[in-house]
């Protein structure tokens, strides 16, 4: 599913349909080929050159980001996924396309209690630096989980980014896991949200990484962002 402004009017115009449909297929086709782990940034001095336009996972831990790139890319386990919080601890960065045309960025996670404060807090340091300094930085994507809508470090991640003004877009994870009345109540809370914060993107997505909903759709999202 998309958002408001993927809905109605603009479908009915064949040359946007076509269009979509276009950058679609060019998604399908440049995620489905080469895609290679760069490397791993545990501080700001390790970031790759900016030099080719970057797409960031941001989100609380255990939300889904590594799972979501994975499905993204159709690689099992390209990037780490775990049932144990904090399993990414550094910037990694994967390389799509052959010559590549995008970067994504699958970061550390935010409101995990469990790990040392110290470290937290470098995480929180490394990632608000990266997002608020990129300039290849094209988008963000800030997962969130369907089953809890947006808690406080999820607000407190959309503030930042919309007084840094950079642009995010809402996705919503594991959207298998819950009823679908539920998940219908929570897309228009967090439709009404969107529209409450400037550097939010209109559309939603609503995503499941394990049943691959949501997929093709995000793909082309990415794309477009990258390179439009
Ligand atoms: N049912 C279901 N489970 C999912 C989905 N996406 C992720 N998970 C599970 O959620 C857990 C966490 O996934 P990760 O992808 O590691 O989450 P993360 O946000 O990268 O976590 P950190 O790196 O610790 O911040 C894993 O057990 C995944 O299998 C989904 O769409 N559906
Ligand atoms: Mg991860």
């Amino acid at each position: 599913m998309t958002g408001p402004d993927d809905l109605g009017a603009d479908d009915a115009d064949p040359g946007h349909a076509a269009a979509a449909a276009a950058m679609a297929e060019d998604a399908r086709r440049l995620f489905a080929g080469p895609v290679t782990f760069l490397l791993s940034a545990p501080q700001l001095k390790f970031l790759p050159d900016a030099d080719v336009p970057e797409i960031a996972f941001a989100g609380r831990s255990n939300v889904g980001k590594s799972s979501l790139l994975n499905a993204l890319t159709g690689r099992r386990s390209i990037a780490r996924s775990s049932v144990t919080p904090g399993r990414t601890q550094e910037l990694n960065f994967f390389e799509v396309g052959e010559p590549v045309r995008l970067r994504l960025v699958d970061m550390p996670g935010y409101g995990f209690a469990k790990a040392p404060v110290k470290v937290v807090e470098r995480w929180k340091a490394l990632v608000r630096t990266y997002l608020r300094g990129r300039p290849v930085l094209r988008r963000t994507l800030v997962l969130i989980d369907s089953r809890h809508g947006i808690k406080p470090p999820d607000a407190e991640m959309m503030a930042m980014l919309d007084e840094a003004a950079v642009g995010y877009r809402l996705v919503l994870t594991k959207a298998d896991k819950i009823k679908a009345s539920e998940l219908a109540a929570t897309v228009a809370a967090l439709a009404a949200e969107a529209r409450r914060h400037p550097a939010a993107h209109p559309a939603l997505h609503v995503t499941s990484a394990e049943k691959g909903m949501g997929i093709a759709e995000l793909r082309a999202a990415v794309l477009a962002d990258a390179t439009g």
